[in-house]
């Protein structure tokens, strides 16, 4: 079945509805990597809220957004294979004119999808918002049953990438397995907790028959306007409008077509907070049938800015940007990496308390109401795909992660707060088969980057003397460990190191570069006088020693930009190196400042106004 519908912002217009099926749905797990009882039995045809709470179905409720992980004891934390949701619902039959879109913004990782028993869709990726058009399947005036299949596994074969193995391990005399009969293991090539389920809202959306779709924004700092859109469904319409207004609702442009150009004198720009206000304004598209009447109306926000780099610098609307915040997770306790608003607006004030302009969306694409808060904010965005830690590199691969950058790019192109697409961070791209696949990913990317604001990755295990694809990108990104995972307790090794790693980059390269991890973990409480590793004052003394090379890096116009991992504490996989996590965090996994929050204070203050 082919998935899906292009992916627009969701709203409620004059002509549009939104329906939230947030909430508790019933939840019914499988067996562990087990065979798929439930697509055998067709659990979509069953009504799951009447499964018996037994050891074999472990039939229960589970809450919308949220990962299921931390939520029960520790065979659910640490399921793989299928989890069933379904929800019942009443749809009016005022809605029978209507097209139905059933919207789901993030599940983790692969879902089929069921309205009725009848499959509507499936959807590959954990971390971008998909639609599926469900107008065929709804009944009106009765309850519907919604249904997802849900499964979290991930392998070689999908991206991110991850180590699944079923384990065997004879001994060589008695022929004895170590590990019970289907024992396996799976192991992501990322330290973050792999978390599971519907992670972001679930809505029904109600279109007119005809609707705008596909609609691009091309606004750029020397006030050229282009637009274009599409419209989906066969009736027909009298009449267009577009209107462009400022922050009053005063007109600046209007139009009467599926697209257009245009030149605004005086507009206003999209400044990152440190250079100047995020003004934004509001763009609205209206489809008019006979005498008159709406048939649609479409509304979103943009901004006038221009993005671009040369061999030293990245520079916003002209003027030399130098990026200066964080590497983040969007996860927290108990709910895991659910959509938060709470979470969310702590974030965020947060880093704006700390004087940051900007943060990277490290891992994966975080949810679209945090853009939205980056557009209000000013705060700069890299957003990033999910492709993290990456070692295999087939075509199929090359093929899905191109698909989830597009996916990515297709939902953020209009935002004016996003900056930089990331293809991936830290892909072992010293194997020479990284060429071709980055190749394919790049191409795809840059197909769809209409702004064009700068195409990045982010490097880590590879060097600048044996990587094999950094000339394809725009700008790089490197992260850093020295005196951590390179050097740990030799902090005046630090300066030299970093220093000269990234001036060999840059003369191979030639590029604008940014530092977008460097740090050390600390537990707060923990103190030592000499500094010792895991102390507040390690992670502290850490990243002075850092700062000597930054700054003359900055200085002799080498980077362009520091971000420092990681913002709050997260949950890890257990493992060895993982005390409950990773404390590399500047506040703690409940964002409570460590003595390293106020020191990036400070200095973010200093170069806060550039
Ligand atoms: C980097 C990864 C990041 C990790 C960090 C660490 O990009 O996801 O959390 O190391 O180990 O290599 O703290």
């Amino acid at each position: 079945l082919p998935c899906c519908t292009s992916i627009q912002p969701v709203q409620e217009t004059e002509t549009r509805e939104v329906r939230s099926l947030n909430g508790l749905w019933s939840f019914v797990r499988d067996t562990h990597n087990g065979i798929d009882i439930g697509l055998n039995q067709e659990w979509f045809n069953k009504d799951l809220s009447r499964f018996e709470a037994s050891s074999s179905t472990n039939a229960t409720v589970m809450p919308i957004p949220s990962a299921y992980n931390d939520l029960g004891d520790d065979s659910l934390r640490d399921h793989v294979g299928w989890v069933w949701y379904q929800k019942k619902e009443t749809i009016s039959s005022r809605h029978n004119d209507q097209r139905i879109f059933l919207r789901i913004d993030s599940a983790n990782y692969y879902s089929i999808v069921y309205v009725n028993s009848i499959e509507v869709g499936r959807h590959v990726g954990g971390h971008i918002p998909f639609e599926l058009e469900v107008t065929k399947q709804i009944q009106f005036g009765t309850e519907n049953r919604f249904t997802v299949a849900l499964n979290n596994t991930i392998s070689w074969q999908t991206v991110p990438n991850a180590d699944f193995n079923y384990m065997v391990q004879k001994d060589n005399i008695s022929g004895v397995d170590r590990y019970p009969p289907g024992f396996f293991n799976m192991k992501g090539n990322f330290d973050f907790f792999h978390y599971a389920g519907i992670l972001r809202p679930v809505r029904l959306l109600f279109r007119p028959n005809l609707y705008i779709e596909d609609f691009l924004i091309n606004a750029q700092a020397n006030g050229s306007l282009s637009y274009s859109f599409g419209l989906m469904g066969n009736s027909g319409y009298e009449s267009i409008h577009v209107d462009v207004s400022d922050e009053n609702g005063d007109s600046i442009y209007s139009n009467d077509k599926l697209t257009g150009t245009g030149k605004i004198e005086d507009a206003k720009l999209w400044w990152p907070r440190g250079l100047g206000d995020p003004n934004l304004y509001t763009f609205t598209a209206r489809v008019y049938g006979n005498g008159g009447s709406i048939i649609d109306e479409f509304r979103t926000t943009f901004g006038f800015r221009s993005v671009t780099c040369d061999e030293e610098k990245i520079y916003w609307n002209g003027k030399p940007f130098y990026c200066q915040g964080f590497g983040m997770h969007e996860e927290a306790d108990i709910r895991g990496r659910a959509f938060d608003p709470v979470l969310m607006t702590k974030d965020l004030n947060l880093l704006e308390w700390t004087n940051a302009n900007c943060y990277r969306t490290s891992h994966y694409p975080y949810a679209e109401e945090r853009i939205y808060e980056g557009d209000r904010r000013g705060i700069a965005v890299i957003i990033e795909t999910p492709a993290v830690g990456l070692k295999s590199f087939s075509d199929a691969n090359a093929q899905v992660h191109a698909k989830m950058a597009e996916e990515m790019i297709l939902r953020d192109r209009n935002h004016p707060s996003i900056f930089m697409w990331s293809m991936t961070n830290e892909p072992q791209t010293y194997r020479p088969e990284t060429r071709k696949y980055f190749e394919q990913v790049v191409e795809r990317a840059r197909s769809l980057n209409v702004q064009g604001i700068p195409v990045t990755a982010v490097y880590g295990p590879s060097q600048s003397y044996n990587d094999y694809t950094a000339d394809l990108f725009d700008v790089i990104c490197v992260n850093r460990y020295y005196g951590w995972y390179i050097d740990i307790g030799r902090l005046e090794q630090i300066e030299h190191s970093l220093y000269n790693d990234f001036i060999t980059w840059k003369q191979r390269f030639g590029k604008a570069m940014l530092i977008t991890e460097y740090g050390a973990e600390s537990i707060p409480g923990l103190h030592k006088d000499p500094s010792f590793v895991f102390t507040e004052e390690y992670q502290t003394d850490l990243y002075h020693r850092t700062w000597a090379a930054l700054d003359r890096l900055r200085e002799e116009k080498v980077i362009t930009g520091e971000m420092v991992w990681v913002f709050a504490d997260f949950m890890t996989a257990m493992d060895q190196t993982r005390v409950v996590g990773n404390h590399k965090g500047i506040f703690t996994r409940q964002r409570d400042p460590k003595k390293a929050a106020f020191e990036i204070r400070d200095r973010y203050a200093k170069s806060f106004q550039q």
